[in-house]
């Protein structure tokens, strides 16, 4: 019972310390680094230094894509952006006042394999409540289609049953 305690517990550490943050400084007219590289689902923690006042807006050649645009400026001193799951794999940015003076940053994004695809609770574990789901969305598309085919069917039912247990 004990081991059972400390597994669950090694397992929810090592959920939890997936995800980091990375702090950018917007100097008065760089961001420092300019070049991140990032997991999807980690934080991006941007702080105003000094001087002007900033934007973190995505885009190139000064145009915002509409991804993602906050201020960065001495009334908001912190953005903090969670880099969505299904982010672009390079996300452009810049500082919209600045980027034609070349105030202009990039972030790489790596999608990390999900280590236990038959997990649709995210529990940490194939059981009965992951079968369930299966047949909850039999026949439908849903985040039970593991095999990623368009629809939950037999394919997903033999790779949960595959996968039982707890995820490594
Ligand atoms: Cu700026």
């Amino acid at each position: 019972m004990l081991n059972i305690k400390i597994t669950t517990t090694l397992l929810l550490l090592g959920s939890v310390a997936h995800a980091e943050t990375h702090y950018v400084a917007a100097n008065p007219m760089s961001f420092s680094p300019d070049v991140i590289y990032v997991n999807a689902g980690d934080t991006v923690h941007w702080d105003y230094i000094s001087g002007f006042n900033h934007t973190v807006s995505t885009g190139t050649n000064c145009l915002w894509d509409g991804l993602f645009h906050e201020s960065l400026a001495s009334f908001n001193p912190v953005v903090e952006w969670v880099i969505p799951m299904d982010a672009p794999s390079e996300i452009p940015y810049m500082c919209l006042p600045h980027c034609n003076t070349g105030m202009t940053a990039m972030i790489y994004v790596t999608h990390p394999e999900p280590t236990c695809p038959a997990d649709i609770t995210e529990d940490e574990i194939v059981n009965v409540s992951d079968l369930l789901m299966v047949i909850a969305q039999w026949g439908q598309s849903g985040d039970a289609d593991i095999s990623g085919d368009g629809i939950v069917n037999v394919s997903d039912l033999l790779e949960v049953v595959g996968s039982w247990g707890a995820c490594d």
